[in-house]
């Protein structure tokens, strides 16, 4: 295999004193947290729009990453060397899995059956690069939001043809995430939502929505297809108000439209931000209501207010992530997939390789942290005394639905005044400041 990246060498693991950049200080793929590797805990994904068709553009200018592999080519060649570049980069990394958007590793063409063919022709190539790298695909996905015909929304446009172009696409990215071995699909919302009520109608656009997932549902079922499908949440970008709002909007959705078996969820940490949550509540929702598959890892930045996607490297955010996955049971089918994209200045190979390096860095110190605080269970013993008393003779009888307004106030009568206790805050804050070092 031709080397693009040639001058960076494959990186390792040299423990925390390391002070080399290209190495990693806490991610140790062999490493056991509670009786499993690191590599299967985290299931680091590297995705491949940012981090491979990434520009840098931003509102104020174009691009500012130039990348050589692509230049004096033509776009179906410079769609090849990008790929063979990127599997490169995923095995210099050492991670195991990547995800893309169809229109992320072929370019559009003129015609849908154009592109098709070049997909067809790019999925063969990546078919090969996997099997010649034991490079997993994590999820695919469709673009359903970069052209034009897409700017209204694509299952929520309020024209059928785009909606029946919308569906051809995602029959086609389905197809080629099954050919090579997807472990998931996604289903993030693009443009699905509205500028202004006044030229939309919200409640017809939902019911498409609707539609769309359960042909999607029965396409599956029909070609066989055993990923796991998930709807990724997000409040606003681009349209002002994204329908896939956030986990508990898109559970009532599903719950609304009898799709909550055939979904669960893709978690982003800058997307539940953006929501005004944090991204362990969106985590923990997910999880409590059996919905948490996948994460797309990343931050924000709470001074910019909008999806910089920056590479994760907050311990605050990894610990408390990590803790809610490993009491979820850890993921099954989907991973940690880097959502993130370097900054405009950042516009070196190299730096892809300091973006990711630090972002599993940062999730393996998460890892070991969280695997700690579930060993020692003092955060959990405290959550349990605090409820204690449900599981006494009258909470046992409220949670089982014995009692009634009329039973309760006879028990509060004689009770008498309940008397507060604290909820020891500070005291669990410093507990978790132990563990953070
Ligand atoms: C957009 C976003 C997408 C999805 C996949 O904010 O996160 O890249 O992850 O379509
Ligand atoms: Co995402």
């Amino acid at each position: 295999m031709r080397e693009f990246l040639k001058t960076l060498k494959k990186i390792r693991h040299e423990g925390p004193d390391s002070k080399n950049p290209l190495a990693f200080k806490h991610y140790n793929p062999n490493e056991k947290a509670l009786g499993k590797s690191m590599a299967d805990h985290l299931r680091f994904a590297v995705c491949f729009w940012h981090s491979f068709k990434g520009t840098g553009v931003d509102p104020f200018g174009p691009g500012t990453i130039i990348r050589a592999w692509e230049q004096g080519v033509d776009e179906m060649k410079a769609a090849e060397r990008t790929l063979r570049v990127a599997f490169e980069f995923f095995t210099k990394l050492g991670v195991r899995f990547w995800c893309f958007h169809d229109r992320d590793i072929a370019p559009e063409g003129q015609t849908l059956a154009e592109s098709n063919k070049r997909l067809d022709h790019m999925v063969a190539l990546a078919k090969k690069l996997q099997s010649d790298t034991g490079v997993k695909l994590l999820w695919g996905t469709a673009n359903l939001f970069a052209n034009r015909r897409y700017m209204s929304g694509a299952s929520t446009n309020p024209d059928p043809r785009v909606f029946a172009y919308a569906a051809a696409q995602v029959k086609k990215a389905m197809e080629v995430t099954q050919e090579l071995g997807g472990q998931g699909y996604v289903f993030w919302g693009g443009r699905e939502g509205y500028e202004t009520l006044l030229n939309t109608n919200m409640k017809r656009e939902l019911d498409h929505m609707a539609r769309f997932l359960r042909m999607a549902v029965d396409y599956r079922k029909a070609i066989g297809f055993k990923g796991q499908f998930m709807i990724e949440p997000k409040p606003k970008e681009p349209t002002k108000h994204q329908y896939d709002f956030d986990a508990a909007a898109c559970h009532a959705f599903l719950l609304k439209n009898d799709l909550a078996g055939d979904f669960k969820l893709n978690i982003e940490a800058n997307h539940a931000t953006l929501a005004t949550h944090t991204f362990h509540h969106e985590l923990q929702y997910a999880a409590d209501n059996a919905l948490l598959a996948s994460i797309d890892a990343n931050r924000g930045d709470l001074l910019l207010g909008w999806d910089t996607d920056q590479f994760p490297v907050d311990l605050y955010d990894t610990v408390y992530a990590m803790y809610i996955v490993l009491r979820a049971g850890g993921f099954k089918t989907g991973g940690l997939n880097f959502d993130a994209k370097v900054r405009r200045q950042s516009i070196d190979p190299e730096d892809l390789f300091h973006a990711h390096i630090g972002g599993m860095d940062a999730f393996a110190r998460g890892l070991k942290i969280a695997a700690k605080m579930v060993k020692d269970g003092r955060f959990q013993a405290f959550v349990d005394q605090r409820y204690a008393g449900w599981s006494g003779a009258m909470g046992q009888k409220i949670e089982k639905g014995r009692v009634g307004l009329k039973e309760l106030e006879a028990y509060a009568l004689k009770q008498g005044e309940p008397g507060p206790r604290s909820g020891r805050q500070e005291l669990l804050e410093n507990m978790l400041n132990e563990y953070i070092r």
